[in-house]
């Protein structure tokens, strides 16, 4: 069992929730590894089909716990390199390419990496009190955990520089409106309605899915050709599923279909 994240699966969702929310559920080693840990486990697990990322207290996550790096004027610059390339980056792949539909709750604040987290999921629902903070320019660094490609693409480059250059926060309302995220609902709401839409999507056709997340995640790296290829792959891939025969089906006899995600 784990000790910074709370992690459970039931009815076809995977909810992972991080939990140190005395730190704001910033970052320490210990709290990556158990993430990728729990992360691991729902890949392997047959009955998951879509995943709930969100946090305990009142922030989602404040990115880095910056307590763990030593400063001192003194000592020898920290190597940020090896926390990136171990746990930043590898997270936000994972959660990109994660085979299956992955919502992030936003409870909260969330600050640095932990802003730039939900931006690798997937659909994003805010508290109506949560507010994205790109904090890593009062602090002398670069956003990161995709920061600088997830920002320009979602809200554009004029508003990715407000945000990452001066630091301030984004409301909720506002990150909606920007067409950054998915949903805003009201503080209380927030953990049921991704919990119902996690379940909800748990039913559908889980390959067609996370194809359909790996034709979105190319496509601003392609030309029009390029990507028309990628549809043609990815519909050969959808069309050998169960789950679209059965979805052929159900639709011929007018039934509702029960897909398997296989
Ligand atoms: O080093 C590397 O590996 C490189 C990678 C970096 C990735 C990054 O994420 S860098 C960016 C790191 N994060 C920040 O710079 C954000 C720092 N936090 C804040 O600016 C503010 O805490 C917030 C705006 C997020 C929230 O403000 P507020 O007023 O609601 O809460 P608070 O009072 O500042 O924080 C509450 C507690 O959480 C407080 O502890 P205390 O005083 O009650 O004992 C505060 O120190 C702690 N906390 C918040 N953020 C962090 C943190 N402790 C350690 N690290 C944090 N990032």
């Amino acid at each position: 069992s784990f000790e910074h994240i709370l992690y459970s699966v039931d009815s076809g969702v995977a909810l992972l929730s991080l939990n140190r929310p005395k730190a704001l559920n910033s970052f320490n080693e210990a709290m990556h590894l158990e993430v990728q840990q729990a992360l691991k486990s729902a890949l392997k697990d047959k009955h998951v089909r879509a995943l709930v990322l969100t946090a305990e207290g009142r922030g989602f996550c404040a990115g880095q716990d910056l307590s763990d790096r030593n400063v001192d004027p003194n000592a020898e610059a920290p190597d940020l390199v090896f926390s990136i390339e171990r746990f930043y980056n590898p997270l936000i792949k994972q959660l990109q390419s994660f085979p299956m539909p992955v919502i992030c709750a936003v409870n909260g604040v969330a600050a640095g990496a932990g802003a730039n987290i939900p931006l690798a999921c997937d659909l994003v629902i805010a508290a109506r009190s949560a507010k994205f903070i790109q904090a890593f320019c009062k602090i002398g660094l670069v956003p990161d955990s995709g920061g600088t490609w997830f920002l320009p693409r979602l809200i554009g480059m004029a508003r990715a520089k407000q945000l990452t250059l001066l630091g301030e926060p984004l409301m909720a309302e506002k990150a909606l409106e920007w067409g950054m995220i998915y949903k805003v609902v009201e503080d209380e709401a927030l953990r049921d309605e991704a919990m119902s839409l996690a379940r909800q999507l748990a039913t559908q056709p889980t390959k067609g899915l996370s194809y359909i997340k790996r034709a979105l995640n190319q496509s601003f790296d392609h030309d029009c050709h390029t990507q028309l290829d990628v549809e043609r792959d990815l519909q050969r891939l959808a069309g050998q599923t169960q789950d679209y025969r059965e979805g052929v089906k159900a639709f011929m006899e007018k039934r509702t279909p029960e897909f398997k995600g296989e």
